[in-house]
């Protein structure tokens, strides 16, 4: 038998189990490219058939990218963890006074920056609290510490809250403030802020903060004024499924509607020192492969869905390289927001270790920008 047909028999095999599982009529929309309806998502989250879930995933991922998984050379900086909400599931924020209150100055963030110019990092991604009284220029001037400390660095900043909080602020028009933005070097946002788009989520664990509607209304006009994004979801709290999959159908429409989604991002919600403390475990296995499965699965106009290793683990990263994710992110360097809620993963990966986890699960470590393109080995 050669492995042509080899192929075959795994195809027929995954359909049968497919099949047992109850599942047929989606995997034939999933095969004829159909779009998944909110039902449909409501059974991939419910079913006992994770494997089965991850095989049609684990088959759209292949049909787009065959065996490569993406990952980039970046570092985080979260420029201050003063915020003026107090979000339940955030162990980052911090009130102005605290002891554990800090605030970096465009000249720390270009410290920071140059502290890492001895490795080949291609992109900073900044995102923080939103502080009482920084004014607009500030955020201006940190994309531009950052820009000056590396010029040719893709500056991927600013989550949804930031950018309506900036909106907010600047007593200027939209297109003025995104046109500020471009000319001090932001080159795109970062999907976090989304948590879950749903009002009852919102009223409950983030009621301060821009609620589902600002979120959607303010990724539109970040696209429309040209930014590529992504889009994340907080799951593994008080979310109930039905709410998971209107979540994702209300991503999948924006992206029909503007187009400037990169990645989807499942994050895995860590309780220590949050509000939500008392749950008292982090998401299990079972769940972070079928949030990237199902991602994979509805959201059909996504190019990418990214398994972001430091929330899921690197063990369930690697094992998502096989449930539809084709993507692990980066070497991260500094990473405070999971951190603070309790990960034990280490603060940064090396390409070689990134490489590693890729390879060892069976696929074909990508070095890519944080806009997508492929970066030559050695380059
Ligand atoms: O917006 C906060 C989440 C987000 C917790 O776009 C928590 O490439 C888990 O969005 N447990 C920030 N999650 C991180 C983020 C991100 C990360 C990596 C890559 C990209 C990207 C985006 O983290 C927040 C919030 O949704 N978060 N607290 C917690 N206790």
């Amino acid at each position: 038998m050669n492995l042509h047909s080899y192929a075959h028999l795994d195809e027929s095999l995954a359909t049968k189990l497919i099949e047992r599982a109850g599942l047929g009529d989606i995997d034939a929309k999933v095969r004829n490219g159909e779009r998944l309806s909110f039902d449909d998502g409501v059974r991939l989250y419910e079913t006992p058939h994770l494997a089965a879930v991850g095989l049609m995933a684990h088959r759209v991922r292949t049909r787009m990218h065959g065996k490569k998984t993406y990952f980039n050379i970046n570092q985080h900086v979260n420029y201050t963890n003063i915020c003026i909400y107090s979000c339940k599931f955030c162990a980052f924020a911090a009130k102005e006074g605290e002891e554990r209150a800090y605030l970096m100055t465009p000249s720390i963030v270009e410290e920071k920056v140059r502290e890492q110019l001895h490795r080949p990092v291609t992109e900073v991604h900044m995102v923080a609290g939103i502080h009482p009284t920084m004014p607009y220029e500030y955020y201006l001037d940190v994309v531009r510490a950052a820009k000056r400390a590396r010029p040719d660095i893709h500056v991927k900043a600013f989550t949804m809250v930031e950018i309506d909080h900036m909106l907010k602020i600047s007593g200027k028009s939209e297109d003025e403030v995104f046109a500020d933005l471009r000319e001090a070097g932001l080159g795109s946002c970062p999907g976090g802020g989304a948590e879950v788009l749903v009002d009852r989520v919102h009223k409950a664990v983030f009621r301060e903060k821009q609620g589902p509607q600002g979120w959607l209304d303010t990724a539109r006009k970040v696209q429309k004024a040209g930014f590529k994004m992504n889009a994340t979801m907080l799951y593994g709290h008080i979310e109930r499924t039905d709410e998971r999959v209107t979540h994702l159908i209300k991503l999948r429409e924006l992206q029909d509607e503007c187009g400037g989604f990169m990645a989807y991002i499942p994050l895995a919600f860590w309780p220590y020192h949050t509000d939500l403390a008392n749950f008292g475990h982090v998401t299990t296995g079972h769940l972070d492969q079928r949030s990237i499965a199902v991602g994979r699965l509805m959201l059909d106009n996504f190019p990418h869905v990214k398994a972001y290793w430091i929330m899921l683990t690197q063990e369930s990263a690697q094992t998502a390289l096989s449930f539809g994710a084709n993507d692990i992110d980066g070497t991260v360097t500094e990473e405070k927001i999971t951190h603070d809620a309790g990960t034990t993963e280490p603060q940064a990966l090396n390409p070689q270790q990134i490489a590693h986890l890729i390879h060892e699960a069976g696929y074909e470590p990508v070095q890519r920008t944080t806009v997508y393109e492929e970066i030559a080995a050695g380059a």
